[in-house]
């Protein structure tokens, strides 16, 4: 199916997959093995040269997009203050933009930072809040930005602790759904807006399989489906492998994610994504 994808002032082509790739710009980053801290000092900063240099390694490798977040979903996580995740994350958009011509995506729930991203180039919103918070439906809908709409049960510091679901399937999808009718509602035409189950958001090991198994149910929304499974637990739980150890799985997980109609896949390794891409798609046209 040809769709393409309104991102601010770019169209992005989806009838074939594409790569998001991960910027973090959280000091606690090393949990998912990037690092983009200035070494010079002590409390944290953004090393904006390392930042482009990523970014352009990155695009080189062929993502179509890069999605640049400040705020860690990590349970467990200290919670950062909103000028925090702006100050990380704004230099790092406006340096890319300038130079780079690459789809930004803003990994972000704070409207401020949606609009203030938006302005200085993000041409998508990244939101695993999925535009809940005051004012980021408004934001988004005001703004020629796509957005991302992801599936999360609980809150980022808790998800896991009570993790409860009669059809995990279902549910996230009726939320999807829902999410959808209200953007729709606001304004949001259907040529800006993806789907997103959430993998490891509130979900066991189980829950996360069902889902990528059942991906393909997620088609019934018309809207494309992004994916995010790279280096995630669930992954560790099947391996027996630390973070920085999972490439092989992630891109297996990618494969199979391809295979159930993905049309984004979020991923910290994007040479060895876009050859599962460059995989899936010789096998699909055939
Ligand atoms: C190792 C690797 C350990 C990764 C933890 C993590 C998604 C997302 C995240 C996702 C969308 C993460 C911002 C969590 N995951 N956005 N963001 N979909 N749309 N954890 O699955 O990567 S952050």
């Amino acid at each position: 199916m040809s769709f393409i994808l309104t991102a601010g002032a770019r169209q992005i082509d989806l009838s074939a997959p594409i790569c998001m790739g991960i910027l973090n710009t959280t000091p606690d980053s090393f949990s998912d093995g990037s690092n983009l801290a200035a070494t010079t000092s002590s409390t944290f900063r953004v090393d904006i040269d390392k930042a482009l240099r990523l970014a352009e390694t990155m695009c080189a490798e062929g993502a179509a997009i890069l999605d640049i977040g400040g705020e860690s979903t990590r349970p467990g996580a200290e919670e950062v203050s909103l000028q925090e995740e702006m100050d990380r994350v704004l230099p790092v958009v406006a340096a890319i933009s300038q130079r780079i011509d690459v789809c930004i995506s803003v990994d972000s729930s704070s409207p401020e930072l949606m609009i203030a991203a938006i302005e200085a180039g993000a041409g998508l919103v990244n939101d695993v809040r999925a535009l809940n918070r005051s004012g980021a439906l408004e934001a988004v809908a005001r703004s020629g930005a796509a957005v991302c709409l992801m599936h999360m049960q609980g809150q980022p510091g808790t998800m896991q602790d009570k993790v409860e679901y009669s059809d995990v399937v279902q549910q996230v999808s009726n939320y999807l759904g829902q999410r959808l009718a209200v953007c729709r509602e606001a304004g949001i035409s259907n040529d800006r807006l993806l789907i997103d189950p959430g993998f490891g958001f509130g979900k066991t090991v189980e829950h996360n399989f069902q889902l990528l198994k059942s991906l393909s149910q997620f088609a019934v929304h018309g809207q494309p489906l992004l994916v995010g499974i790279s280096r995630k637990s669930m992954l560790g739980a099947v391996t027996g492998r630390d973070v920085n150890e999972r490439l092989a799985a992630s891109v297996a997980a990618a494969t199979l994610a391809l295979q159930g109609g993905a049309k984004i896949i979020r991923s910290h390794d994007v040479a060895a994504t876009m050859d599962a891409i460059r995989v899936h798609c010789a096998f699909a046209s055939e």
